[in-house]
């Protein structure tokens, strides 16, 4: 499923990396039908060169959430549905083919803030705002987001934002953890497309682990995820790539070294 609301443009030479962009800037990027299921096809569809991804909003806005002209018809059997539909796109954004760094300015609600926690890096500039106005529209959240949202920043803001329709400034955002980082305004795609660049570089199986194993590690008990990471880290350190990074270190080879930035 394609939609003219979404773009996708592949940058890069070898390790190449998707720009995934929302085009309905005149509505302010509010998802439909259609956008959504353009959102689940396009990173099952991304070619095997592409190892990274970055999301971002066209406009003053990353994204209003759901769009709320589609929601006046639904019986409880298609809302349930609907929800479901959203669920199966942002599952495909978070446990899909490659990391995605989402690039956030002005708006980040409601299904927009769902879409942005199913990414795994969040870039925020100045501009950025949060806000779950699911609670004022006397609906609740169905993009995953009462499972993702307080697993970032738990379940009592996420009760409080619901609750009292508060917004988060980009600045408490970045410190209570929606966002990983803050950019002045405007930069938040470049900053979004250099770390993308960046994670592209790595390691595929590494990158394979951190999305697919560290999040199920970190709900496992503890024995079991001491368990599951011991696994993990085997598969990932027999790996030929693997061998031939740590015999680029121990050689001394330019641009191994950790360091401060
Ligand atoms: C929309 C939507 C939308 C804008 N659905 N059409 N989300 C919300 O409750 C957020 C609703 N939107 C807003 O609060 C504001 O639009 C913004 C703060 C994001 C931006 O404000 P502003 O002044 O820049 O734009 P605007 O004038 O409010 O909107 C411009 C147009 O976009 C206008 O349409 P127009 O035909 O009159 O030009 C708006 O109607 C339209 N628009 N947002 C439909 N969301 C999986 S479940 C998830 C559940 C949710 O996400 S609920 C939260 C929904």
């Amino acid at each position: 499923m394609t939609s003219p609301d979404l773009h996708i443009d592949i940058r890069g030479a070898q390790q190449e990396v998707a720009v995934i962009r929302l085009t309905r800037a005149k509505k302010r990027n509010a998802i439909n039908d259609a956008l959504i299921l353009a959102i689940r096809d396009a990173f099952d569809g991304l070619p095997a060169t592409v190892r990274a991804a970055v999301i971002d909003g066209e406009g003053e806005h990353f994204c209003a959430g759901l769009d709320l002209s589609e929601l006046q018809e639904r019986d409880a059997g298609q809302g349930l549905m609907h929800s479901r539909m959203w669920h199966a796109a942002l599952e495909r954004v978070q446990y899909g083919p490659v990391p995605v760094i989402a690039a956030l300015h002005g708006a980040v609600v409601g299904g927009g803030l769902e879409l942005a926690s199913a990414c795994h890096i969040r870039v925020a500039d100045e501009t950025t705002f949060y806000a779950l106005p699911e609670g004022s529209r006397g609906i609740f959240v169905g993009g995953d987001g009462s499972v993702r949202i307080p697993r970032l920043i738990g379940a009592a803001r996420m009760t409080d934002m619901m609750m009292t329709g508060r917004v988060i400034s980009a600045a408490e955002g970045e410190r209570i953890g929606l966002a990983q980082y803050l950019v002045p305004t405007g930069s938040a795609f470049d900053k979004a497309f250099e770390l993308a660049t960046r994670v592209a570089a790595n390691a595929p199986l590494t990158n394979y682990a951190l999305m697919h194993a560290l999040p199920r590690i970190a709900e496992q008990p503890a024995d079991q995820g001491f368990f599951t990471e011991a696994m993990m880290a085997a598969i990932a350190q027999s790996a030929p790539e693997a061998k031939q990074r740590v015999r680029d270190f121990l050689e001394g080879k330019a641009g191994t070294k950790v360091q401060k930035s």
